[in-house]
């Protein structure tokens, strides 16, 4: 197929409550989204870009530039056979790795689409729904932590994840271990120690977290493996995951146990089941993180978390856990048991609704060749 146009937009929609991290606070969720047409089809990705180059050195800005005048010039009017070869072809840009998963998203739609299969079936899903669990970012008080976990177990959530940074660690997890001892449960320090506060992941160690996610620094593989061989407890990394070979070098040295998989952080899907088999090949249990992304880039999401090794549930809650009304329809939502259901649409596009997408475009351009 050939893409005839490429239209970029820059979305923003109300977060349902503000998220804080270790790097920064977010009430708004912004995003570029890729809508690619080829053989009258419109298949659509997300860039799940931050405003500030906190997460990673990306943002709003460097996305759009990025595909407006680089990513998206190079496979315009170009023909495409394969989504898997999108991530070739953009290679000559160096890392931008968000940035090009969304345009990389955009053409797997459209291939979807034209072929009639969902992108469970086009990546190797095995499953029809997929555990889940809930992503909560640092609160004023630990009272405030503990209603939102209350709710969110209430909800039928299986599993939390709490950010933690120094200050807001031990004690926080000792408290929530005392009111919810069966939880499983897990930390994510967005990268906020080093080595030196190896003491507080040992005293972690005894409340019994599935892992430990990103406690070091992104480009810290070395100290990750001293961290790993201190701890019963797994160490994950997502930062320092960018590449599939940074997943079997992570694996060959110890630094960690389990990988988070998000497609954007790896530059795509292709990479991500790539990420997904090279971890399966040294018996390393992976699961799907996210970027507070909209329905868009979670139903991509919820496709390759339907991957035989995504063994822990993953970060991918329902619409309504991040938005009051989600671009696409229906939601997604969670089931009774603690799962979502993998979409099986031929592809993402089927669900999309488009007035809905126009109403929180702030910022749009069409490219052609
Ligand atoms: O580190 O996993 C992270 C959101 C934005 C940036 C980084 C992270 C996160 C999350 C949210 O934890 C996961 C979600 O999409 O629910
Ligand atoms: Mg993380």
């Amino acid at each position: 197929m050939r893409l005839e146009a490429v239209e970029l937009r820059v979305v923003e929609l109300p977060l349902r409550f503000p998220f804080e991290t270790s790097f920064g606070r977010e009430e708004t969720k912004r995003a570029v989204l890729v809508c690619a047409y080829a053989d009258g089809l419109a298949g659509w990705g997300e860039a799940p870009v931050m405003s500030a180059p906190l997460y990673n050195e990306e943002t709003v800005e460097t996305a759009w530039h990025v595909l407006r005048d680089f990513l998206v010039p190079a496979l315009l009017g170009q023909p495409v056979e394969h989504p898997r070869d999108v991530r070739h072809r953009l290679r000559f840009v160096r890392r931008h790795h968000m940035t090009k998963a969304g345009l990389e998203a955009a053409v797997w739609d459209l291939f979807a689409q034209r072929r009639g299969r969902s992108l469970r079936n086009l990546l190797g899903g095995v499953r029809d729904r997929v555990e889940v669990g809930v992503s909560l970012g640092i609160e004023p008080t630990v009272a405030d932590l503990v209603r939102r976990v209350e709710a969110f177990v209430a909800q039928g959530y299986r599993r939390v994840k709490v950010k933690i940074r120094p200050g807001w660690d031990v004690e926080v997890v000792r408290e929530l271990r005392r009111r919810f001892p069966d939880l499983p449960l897990q930390v994510d320090a967005n990268s906020a120690y080093t080595l030196d506060d190896a003491a507080v992941f040992e005293a972690m160690d005894e409340f019994g977290l599935l892992l430990v996610e990103q406690p070091l620094a992104e480009d810290d593989l070395v100290d990750h493996a001293k961290l790993q061989a201190r701890l019963r407890t797994p160490v994950c990394l997502d930062e320092s995951i960018v590449h599939p070979h940074d997943a079997r070098k992570a694996a060959e040295l110890g630094s960690c146990r389990v990988v988070n998989i998000k497609p954007a952080r790896l530059g795509g899907l292709a990479n991500a089941v790539e990420t997904h088999d090279v971890c399966a090949s040294h018996g390393m249990p992976v699961w799907c993180g996210g970027m507070l992304e909209t329905g868009i880039g979670r139903l991509a999401n919820l496709a390759l978390a339907s991957l035989p090794n995504f063994r822990l549930p993953g970060d991918l809650s329902a619409s309504d856990r991040y938005f009051h009304e989600d671009l696409i329809e229906p939601p997604v939502v969670l089931e009774r048991d603690g799962t979502v259901r993998v979409p099986t649409e031929a592809g993402v596009a089927p669900r999309v609704r488009r007035d809905r997408v126009d109403r929180v475009t702030v910022r749009r351009e069409c490219l052609r060749p």
